[in-house]
């Protein structure tokens, strides 16, 4: 006799036969088979193994990207006011001749800061070597006003343009995929601008990530917990890419790999339900 069983005959005879009635249709459900049973535990032995392989990283937060449209004129202002000085001054003794307001202007005046919105100067990073990939989005938002929230966004080191993705809802498991040829070099830091930081307003009206989960070569490498913050959030990592890099020739016939975040969960919009990444850019090794 088997346990259902055991209890619906005790059960009937203190509580009558409605509820033996009730019991019976129990026992004749089916016992799993052999083969349910080893599934059953496959996917849970799978599960646990998963768990316990994909790490869990919180970010290092550092620079605070504070834009916006009035802080793109004023920028423009101060650049004009640069260059009325930087054009006096074609010798030392011109110079010289500088009111001291004018000296202050010129000595600060720093060439590789061209735009407002660049994320890099013009001196030289690791992009000098790097950052040839092609970039695929599950979904993008389609453009709106002459505004696109396509997924070249997301690597164009640019902190104007936004990749936000495009299907109903809040985008979770919507992702983004960077492709990497073989000769690119390697990268030991991931840093990303969560949400769309353009403005203060348009930041908070969209959402943001709050997990991103990342696979490398399409295999889970990590949960990247995001802060709610328009800092910039670094990751470090062990170099990723191919570390034996002497022969170029046999390194360039080697497969493309590939990184692919995922979101997993968001911070709500104040008013939209579209989900946005501004950048995800890198730092790395095997350049110079
Ligand atoms: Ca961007
Ligand atoms: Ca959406």
């Amino acid at each position: 006799m088997d346990v259902w069983r055991f209890v619906a005959l005790n059960l009937s005879l203190h509580c009558g036969h409605e509820k033996y009635a009730y019991l019976r249709v129990r026992t004749h459900f089916k016992r799993p088979t052999m083969r349910q049973l080893l599934t059953y535990i496959l996917t849970i032995f799978t599960l646990t193994t998963f768990a316990q392989t994909v790490k869990e990283m919180q970010p290092t937060l550092g620079f605070l990207v504070d834009k916006s449209v009035e802080g793109e004129l004023e920028f423009i202002r101060q650049q004009e006011i640069c260059e009325k000085v930087w054009n006096k001054v074609s010798s030392q003794t011109d110079y010289e001749k500088l009111s001291p307001a004018d000296k202050k202007i010129y000595d600060n005046f720093d060439e590789s800061n061209e735009s407002y919105w660049n994320i890099l100067g013009l001196g030289c990073s690791w992009y000098c070597g790097g950052g040839q990939d092609t970039i695929f989005a599950s979904s993008t938002l389609k453009t709106h006003k002459g505004i696109n929230y396509s997924a070249k966004n997301i690597h164009d080191l640019n902190y104007k343009n936004a990749w936000i993705e495009g299907v109903a809802g809040y985008g979770i498991g919507e992702y983004i995929v960077y492709n990497f040829p073989p000769q690119n070099p390697r990268i030991t830091e991931i840093i990303i601008v969560n949400g769309y930081v353009k403005s203060p307003i348009v930041w908070k009206d969209n959402s943001r990530v709050k997990k991103l989960k990342m696979y490398v070569d399409n295999k889970p490498f990590a949960i990247l917990n995001l802060v709610d913050s328009r800092q910039e959030q670094h990751f470090k990592f062990e170099p990723l890419g191919y570390g034996d890099r002497d022969n170029w020739e046999q390194l360039q016939t080697k497969p493309w790999w590939t990184i692919k975040f995922e979101i997993l969960d968001v911070y709500k919009g104040d008013q939209y339900d579209d989900t946005a990444i501004t950048e995800i850019y890198f730092d790395g090794i095997d350049v110079h």
